[in-house]
């Protein structure tokens, strides 16, 4: 096949979380390229490319029947992808997360027969694995979807081992780590960390997630609570989802005047410009991309070593990492960097000299273009 630009169809789910914001972002760096892309999905995505002459978004409709106590979203989905493939002419559709984004890929080729050969890649992103890849009830269907796949990439080399042992796929599965791209600021720092009610003198820990269960905000908050220096701080939470479950825990350990939160931001950089250090406490990562968008402008996290985070971050040198689930020595960790701007600043170089090479765009988007160059080939 030449090297003419590629029209490619993007499946992922909208809302926040680290898999739909991998996928915008790889469709706002593929189109860029010069490549067509048409993303499909019920919402569009969180942060999807706005006014880009070469992104489409195609809504997936899902129609409520009395019949159904649990509505549909697989079939719907299928029916979308098999129109938008035929009208569009696409070559591929790069379904991120497995679940039940891959199984409506497959059904989606085979309403299209032989009348358009569509190429499938599956991205498996973290809990499609992890979680429902344990669940006797979707994983055969999952297993199904991935050898049906032309090409099964993941996001850590944990996350391709986890796939072989969990889901007992024989077929090869690529690892393509995930990348991130700083954007420019829009407002300074000092002006964030105004808004946030940061002193002068004060560190500001960040953490950024959708607070699911597998997060750990009962260690976030326990980790935060150990700090013995309790002036030197504010700890900023960036909530994905509502943060009220958690209110009564961050009065409980008196932490009241040191937790800020926003939820649902959109435009994140700002806040990660304004911040010193990251902290993670999840019990499983296939990656992490929040560690990764903090390193990406600088900023070091601590974490646990847990899934592919030590594939992210090397311990000691862009990063600290601790066992699982020792709350103390995340403590420690924490309480070193506050005392230590000189150390947090070397940690923050080594940190983004590390995103830009191994996981910049420039870095990762190549390798999925050449994947789908050669699946389009096979
Ligand atoms: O698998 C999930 O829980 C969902 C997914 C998401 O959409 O946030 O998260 C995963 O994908 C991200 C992007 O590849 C990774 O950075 C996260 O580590 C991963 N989450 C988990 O593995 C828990």
């Amino acid at each position: 096949m030449s090297d003419r630009p590629l029209k490619i169809g993007i499946t992922c789910y909208p809302s926040v979380g680290g898999s739909g914001i991998l996928a915008s972002e790889l469709g706002e760096e593929l189109a860029a390229r010069g490549h067509e892309i048409h993303f499909i999905s019920y919402e569009p995505p969180f942060r999807m490319p706005a006014d880009n002459p070469r992104v489409f978004f195609h809504p997936v409709v899902v129609n409520s029947y009395n019949l159904f106590k649990h509505p549909d979203y697989t079939l719907p989905l299928s029916v979308k992808m098999a129109e938008v493939s035929r009208d569009y002419g696409l070559d591929v559709l790069h379904v991120h997360y497995a679940v039940p984004h891959a199984t409506a890929a497959f059904l989606a080729r085979s309403m299209l027969h032989q009348e358009h050969r569509l190429k499938i890649i599956t991205t498996l992103h973290g809990t499609d694995t992890t979680l429902l890849g344990r669940d006797p009830g979707y994983g055969p269907a999952i297993a199904h979807a991935l050898e049906n796949s032309d090409a099964i990439t993941t996001v850590s080399e944990f996350m391709r081992r986890e796939t072989g042992r969990l889901l007992g796929v024989k077929r090869p599965i690529e690892v393509i780590h995930n990348f991130f791209e700083p954007h420019p600021a829009r407002r300074d720092r000092a002006d964030v960390r105004r808004e946030l009610g940061i002193a002068d003198g004060e560190a500001m820990i960040l953490h950024l997630s959708n607070l699911r269960a597998l997060k750990r905000i009962d260690l976030l908050l326990a980790t935060v609570a150990a700090i013995r220096q309790r002036e030197s701080f504010k700890f900023v939470i960036l909530a994905g989802d509502s943060f009220a479950p958690f209110r009564a825990e961050v009065e409980r350990l008196g932490l009241t005047d040191r937790v800020v939160v926003r939820e649902r931001v959109s435009e994140i950089d700002d806040y990660l410009k304004a911040a010193d250090l990251g902290l993670f406490t999840s019990e499983v990562e296939s990656f992490c991309l929040s560690i990764l968008e903090m390193m990406s402008i600088g900023v070091p996290s601590v974490a646990f070593a847990v899934g592919g985070i030590p594939e992210v971050v090397q311990s000691g040198a862009s990063g600290l990492l601790v066992p699982f689930p020792d709350t103390a020595a995340m403590t420690h960790a924490v309480e070193s960097l506050i005392a230590d701007p000189a150390r947090r600043a070397s940690l923050g170089r080594a940190a983004r000299q590390r995103a830009r090479e191994q996981f910049s765009a420039a870095a990762i988007v190549p390798r999925y273009e050449a994947l789908y160059r050669r699946v389009c080939r096979e």
